[in-house]
């Protein structure tokens, strides 16, 4: 070969082998970025995967702080069993007495209770902790109702109790005609059988929502010259009550001490399965609604929340759900639960208020700085002789 085509077949075999190295070139190349999406690293890990906080256990002890008669006793044994968890219950008697508590600096207490209005006071004022879903898992469990709750939307910081209604609750065996409207509670003659004999609730809004609808007003209302004609209403129909009373009123009932109690629908049933003689009826004008609801102090430890969160979850199991609400008498929101009750349960009017009664049931609302207005005059009926 001579020297030039020698030099020729080199330059062309040079040529091919950038060539076909130019051709293999893609092949090492990154995928196209349309592709990247396939490694998902953002995505959250599914809610069944153990709790997210590494390195925190659950406290040993946890303090509810609770309405009373509102749990079935044994849940409190059960979850220690199963958890090692023990729990220690406190009493209020009623959401200004829950949030007064708290905002003079109570700790300690890993989970309260508070009503719908009070949850709307308790965010706003920053009081509450977020809940950690991760640990929450039954949370499906919950009926979608309770997933848009106008006080807190997706469950961010609470968790559906129970709910209920306000109404009236009288002893069937000793009255005949049990009294149909608030007339004839605020307005009671010596003549009726339960003058003397009858309670209110020691409770500044159910209070006077009851008088406000009486009186055919806004129950929520924020003119004080209805606020103070119901505050006079009331103060006049203190000589035909016992007194003020939201946490032995059906047993007194049930044991024929008084008649007529102005109460919560559960309470009424709960004592009746003990004494047989209770009815409750919601007044021709009107009644409450409430939603009550499992939420965190944000004075919670880590450990304490943890712990909480844990039974929040125990109470969401269906078997539990069932269990508490057996007991309580009072309407549940899982509706996991809800499928394991009895038709006496589901179809029992008093839990479940029929379409013509729910018409007639108002919603406490917070009222903001116009809530001192309230509580002024409730002092003024509390304080008069
Ligand atoms: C139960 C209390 C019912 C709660 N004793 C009223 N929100």
């Amino acid at each position: 070969m001579k020297r030039k085509q020698l030099f020729t077949l080199l330059v062309i075999l040079i040529i091919a082998m950038m060539a076909l190295a130019a051709c293999g070139a893609p092949a090492t190349e990154a995928p196209p970025p349309t592709e990247a999406p396939a490694a998902q690293p953002t995505e959250a890990p599914p809610p069944t995967e153990a709790p997210s906080q590494e390195g925190i256990e659950p406290a040993k002890e946890i303090v509810i702080y609770n309405w009373s008669d509102y749990v079935a006793p044994e849940m409190y044994d059960l979850f220690e069993q199963e958890t090692g968890i023990k729990v220690i219950e406190d009493n209020f008697s009623s959401n200004e007495d829950l949030l007064a508590k708290l905002q003079g600096g109570a700790a300690g207490y890993a989970l309260i209770v508070p009503s719908d209005y009070t949850v709307a006071i308790m965010i706003e004022e920053g009081m509450l902790a977020k809940l950690d879903h991760n640990n929450i898992p039954n949370l499906k469990n919950l009926d979608e109702e309770f997933t848009k709750m106008y006080y807190d939307p997706g469950n961010e910081y609470c968790v559906t109790y129970l709910w209920g209604t306000t109404g009236i609750g009288y002893n069937k065996d000793q009255l005949e005609k049990p009294p149909t409207s608030w007339k004839q509670i605020f307005e009671a003659q010596e003549s009726d059988p339960w003058y003397g004999r009858m309670t209110l609730l020691d409770d500044v809004r159910e209070v006077f929502s009851a008088a406000l609808i009486y009186l055919g007003y806004d129950n929520n209302s924020t003119d004080e010259a209805q606020l103070a004609e119901a505050r006079d209403l009331l103060i006049n129909a203190k000589k035909g009550i016992s007194g003020f009373d939201s946490d032995t009123y059906e047993e007194l009932i049930g044991s024929g001490e008084n008649l007529v109690a102005h109460g919560w629908n559960g309470d009424f049933l709960q004592a009746d399965d003990e004494f047989g003689n209770i009815g409750y009826l919601i007044p021709e004008e009107g009644g409450t609604i409430w939603i009550d609801n499992m939420c965190i102090p944000a004075t919670a430890t880590p450990e304490e929340k943890l712990a909480a969160e844990m039974y929040i979850n125990f109470v969401l199991r269906p078997d539990i759900g069932a269990m508490l609400a057996d007991y309580t008498y009072y309407a549940t929101p899982n509706k996991a639960a809800l499928a394991e009750m009895s038709e006496e349960y589901t179809g029992n009017p008093i839990i479940f208020p029929p379409d013509e009664v729910r018409a007639k049931l108002r919603l406490i609302k917070p009222l903001g700085e116009f809530e001192s207005v309230y509580q002024r005059m409730w002092d003024e009926i509390k304080a008069a002789q």
